[in-house]
């Protein structure tokens, strides 16, 4: 009898949420991080509780920058300035966004990660694909060759003309409403905070937007980040450490802990601040700010008592129409430039394959 043909083979990634459900109290070995890693990894909440006593992420209240006093303008301008200078992360309060939208974006996500599997895995991206639009776990590819303990949904949410809403949940009813509503009010606010660090940086105000694409090419990508319950927290991580690509990141979650910062030589648990979201200053504003404001480096931690789910959006540049370097003004004989110039797509590329600053070509 003639060998069976063997199908090609398309490596599906298994879904977290459903080996988590699984439930039986350990975690395939490919979940499991390498030695150096796991010396310092634990459950998120024990791993907050700890955190009391250190270094805190610093809280920010914009909502000063709209004044029409200038000592209110110049003091919001000194305190994002400050926290994106020393750790190039904050917790926003008095951000302007209505709580209760932030509440819908909440549940619409949750809901649909609480579809059943065959609903959410209509949305499965192609794990071989480099589009990750859509429903998807992590494949192995990574430096470390191990998975992570989270599942994602990720889409274009912003500018509307570039969104493609049939790759958007149908389910619940409300995503695409609630979800476009949050893009409009939070690509304000990416504005604001645009405004108030070119300003930190002696610039004019609109600046650092316009060098990022105006509001007609700053893509906002949003990733929500399913961490399921995790039995033993202190062998995975959510989110392995990485700095963002972006301009900026946006993070909202449900009040678990998780996020850790890479501060001081440690990881910094972050606290869950009512009401705030987190901004991360990306790679994208530290290039051009000429390493002044710093992007970074972070991860998710998981837990062994709660899901957590973290709604991040990206504000990235276009991806080949804008040459990132340090703005000139920025460079000196004193303060040469850090940063060879890429478009973003390089920086990209640069990341994924960690070539060396020297490999970047002269973009045409
Ligand atoms: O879940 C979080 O708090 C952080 C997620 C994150 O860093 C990312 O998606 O880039
Ligand atoms: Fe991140």
């Amino acid at each position: 009898m003639e060998p069976a043909q063997l199908e090609p083979c398309t490596l599906m990634p298994e879904r977290v949420q459903n080996l988590a459900s699984r439930g039986d109290g350990t975690i395939p070995s490919d979940y499991v991080r390498p030695e150096y890693e796991r010396t310092s990894l634990g459950d998120a909440f024990d791993e907050a509780n700890k955190a009391e006593d250190g270094p805190q992420v610093p809280i920010v209240d914009i909502s000063r920058f709209l004044s029409s006093d200038e000592t209110n303008r110049l003091a919001c301008v000194e305190e994002v300035k400050k926290a994106a200078i020393d750790w190039g992360v904050m917790h926003v309060v008095n951000h302007g966004i209505p709580l209760e939208l932030l509440d819908r974006v909440r549940a619409a996500g949750k809901a649909f990660f609480e579809l059943p599997v065959e609903d959410k895995e209509m949305y499965a991206n192609d794990p071989n694909s480099s589009n990750i639009s859509g429903y998807g776990s992590k494949l192995a590819n990574s430096s470390s060759g191990k998975l992570e303990w989270e599942d994602y949904f990720f889409h274009l949410i912003f500018p509307k003309d570039k969104v493609d809403l049939s790759g958007w949940p149908r389910h619940p009813a409300d995503y695409r409403k609630v979800t476009q509503e949050f893009a409009t009010e939070l690509r304000k606010v990416a504005t604001r905070i645009l405004a108030i660090l070119s300003l930190g940086l002696g610039l004019e105000e609109e600046r650092l937007e316009k060098e990022v694409g105006g509001i007609e090419d700053l893509m906002l990508q949003m990733k929500i980040n399913y961490y399921p319950k995790c039995p033993q927290p202190e062998l995975a991580v959510g989110v392995e450490a990485h700095t963002d690509v972006s301009a900026l990141s946006f993070i909202i979650h449900n009040m678990v802990p998780g996020l850790q910062l890479h501060y001081g030589g440690k990881w910094v648990t972050a606290k869950c601040v009512p009401d705030s979201f987190i901004v991360h200053v990306g790679d994208t504003i530290e290039i051009l700010s000429n390493g002044m404001y710093k992007s970074i480096l972070h991860r998710g931690l998981v837990n062994k008592e709660k899901v957590r789910i973290s709604w991040a959006v990206f504000c990235e540049p276009p991806k080949n129409k804008i040459v990132l370097q340090p703005l000139p003004e920025l460079v000196s004989d004193d303060t040469p430039s850090l940063y060879p110039p890429r478009t973003f797509a390089q920086h990209m590329e640069y990341k994924l394959f960690k070539k060396s600053a020297g490999d970047f070509t002269s973009p045409k």
